[in-house]
């Protein structure tokens, strides 16, 4: 059996448990802009209609009592860590499918912790216990159903669809329920006369797959209750994968390129994090009109660098003839091996790879940072926009108004955690740059902007973050041409 175990409302639960004022009251954890939209709501603010998604100034059309408690994704995730830890004491067959839900395989685990609804009961007894946090968990034969199961008694149930309860139950699931099934698809089910996942058994496999492409035959395997996925931890999954649908549908080949360095990077993080390397990496793009294609390729040597993994995510790339604009972009990993078993050295350093080590070195300051500050926060200098924009953003302000200095930092300022305070403040203040650790010991940085705040930056690197005991700073004013409207770390 398999549990799907999901957190009550978790940002605004961790709220109310952490401030007793905002306890048994309608919250939103939100920005507080006109355009914000809600992270997630109290179970009391979802009695006005409030929900996940919508804007705030919505939510406060629908309840204006209702608080707006601004988010703290760090917090959040530290709690996820617990929650994650506190659930792999019952199984070790834990997946963690985002920041507060997981699937567990529990066979074999029955003899230590009794049948599955008891073994349920036991997790939410521990979470409650340690954290003040509740959560649903639905439990059923295969992951498919055990999502659908632990959303149905929500907040704070659990509920079993055993093996020969599957059936009954597929035949009355609304088909809007499945996940996957969207607006469009719906349309068409309304007209094929299919309202719930049972009626797709009338139809013939062929017949979906012409309708409804892949999803077609998998609506056909899950009618059937059948579901393959397995629980996969760090150890047995198979790839790791990060994509972005657009803002905007695009052409521009630089652009996409751009995008492929992101994701190779965030897939790379999390293969570092896992302390894997692989050897083959594949890409995928969704066109405008939908159409999909993937492209992998097998590599003679072992990787795990980000820049590795963007070297062939762009010889991938490069072989496409793109007809159709860009919809949507994926970069993904596979074939693995654990990191440190004993041939890593040779492979990893390929004969003519000189770089490689230099890059291994490179993605750990890189993941550190990551890992403190979020992956928004590091990005490689060529992810940088050309080199006029920043004349002409208005953000920065009139020509007469921006400055640009050199600075060069003495003291005990090297190091990861300065460099990224450094860009932390010159982001806040707005400003354009970059800031790189230089051989003697010093830092050197560039802040282009407006006057007011380079001389602001300037002042807060007199000082610079705790514990980084700045000796002097050394400026130098030079004319506007940075190359770079973003603050950026380099190497
Ligand atoms: N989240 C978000 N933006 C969304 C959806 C969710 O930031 N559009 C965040 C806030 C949620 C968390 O992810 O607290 C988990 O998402 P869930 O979908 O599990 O929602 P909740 O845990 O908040 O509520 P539920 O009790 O329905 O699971
Ligand atoms: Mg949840």
């Amino acid at each position: 059996m398999i549990l799907h175990i999901d957190m009550d409302a978790f940002f605004a639960a961790v709220e109310q448990r952490d401030n007793p004022t905002l306890r048994n009251k309608p919250i939103i954890v939100a920005g507080n802009s006109k355009r914000s939209v809600v992270s997630t709501a109290s179970y009391e603010a979802r009695q006005f209609g409030i929900h996940s998604a919508m804007p705030v100034f919505q939510a406060k059309q629908n309840c204006p009592q209702v608080i707006i408690v601004p988010g703290d994704r760090h917090k959040y995730a530290a709690e996820s860590k617990k929650i994650m830890g506190i659930i792999s004491n019952f199984s070790p067959l834990v997946e963690q499918v985002s920041i507060d839900e997981a699937y567990v395989d529990i066979k074999g685990c029955e003899k230590l912790f009794g049948p599955p609804a008891s073994m349920a009961h036991k997790i939410k007894t521990a979470i409650f216990t340690e954290l003040s946090l509740t959560c649903s968990i639905g439990i059923a034969p295969i992951k498919f159903l055990a999502k659908i199961a632990s959303d149905m008694d929500k907040p704070n149930g659990i509920t079993l669809i055993s093996r020969h309860k599957m059936d009954p139950f597929i035949q009355g699931l609304p088909i809007a329920k499945v996940p996957g099934v969207g607006k469009q698809a719906l349309k068409l089910m309304a007209v094929l006369q299919i309202k719930t996942l049972g009626d797709i058994r009338k139809y013939d496999q062929n017949l979906l797959t012409t309708k409804f492409g892949k999803m077609g035959s998998r609506l056909h395997e899950l009618s059937l209750g059948i579901d393959n996925r397995q629980v996969e931890t760090d150890y047995t999954r198979k790839s790791i994968s990060s994509e972005t649908t657009l803002s905007q549908d695009i052409f521009d080949p630089m652009t996409a390129k751009k995008i492929l360095l992101a994701l190779s990077q965030r897939v790379g993080h999390d293969l570092r994090k896992k302390k894997m390397i692989c050897c083959n990496v594949t890409i995928k793009i969704k066109f405008s009109d939908f159409t999909q294609i993937t492209r992998s390729k097998k590599i003679d040597t072992w990787i795990c660098s980000s820049s590795a993994i963007f070297k062939q995510a762009i010889c991938l790339y490069e072989k496409i003839v793109l007809k159709k604009k860009i919809r949507l972009l994926g970069v993904g990993v596979s074939h693995f091996m654990d990191k440190n078993a004993p041939v890593q050295m040779e492979l990893l350093c390929a004969p003519g790879e000189k770089t490689t080590k230099r890059w291994e070195s490179v993605d750990m300051a890189v993941d550190s940072i990551m890992e403190k500050f979020g992956s928004d926060m590091v990005k490689k200098a060529s992810l940088n926009k050309p080199k006029q924009k920043i004349i002409a953003q208005p953000k920065v302000g009139k020509m007469s108004e921006i400055a640009c200095t050199n600075v060069t930092i003495k003291g005990r300022v090297q190091g990861v955690f300065f460099r990224a305070e450094t860009q932390k403040v010159a982001i806040l203040l707005n400003l354009a740059g970059y800031v790189k650790n230089r051989s003697d010991g010093s830092v050197e940085a560039q802040f282009q902007g407006n006057e007011e705040a380079v001389k602001k930056m300037i002042g807060w690197c007199r000082t610079g973050p705790p514990a980084s005991r700045v000796d002097h700073v050394l400026t130098e004013s030079t004319p506007i041409l940075s190359n770079s409207d973003t603050f950026d770390i380099l190497y």
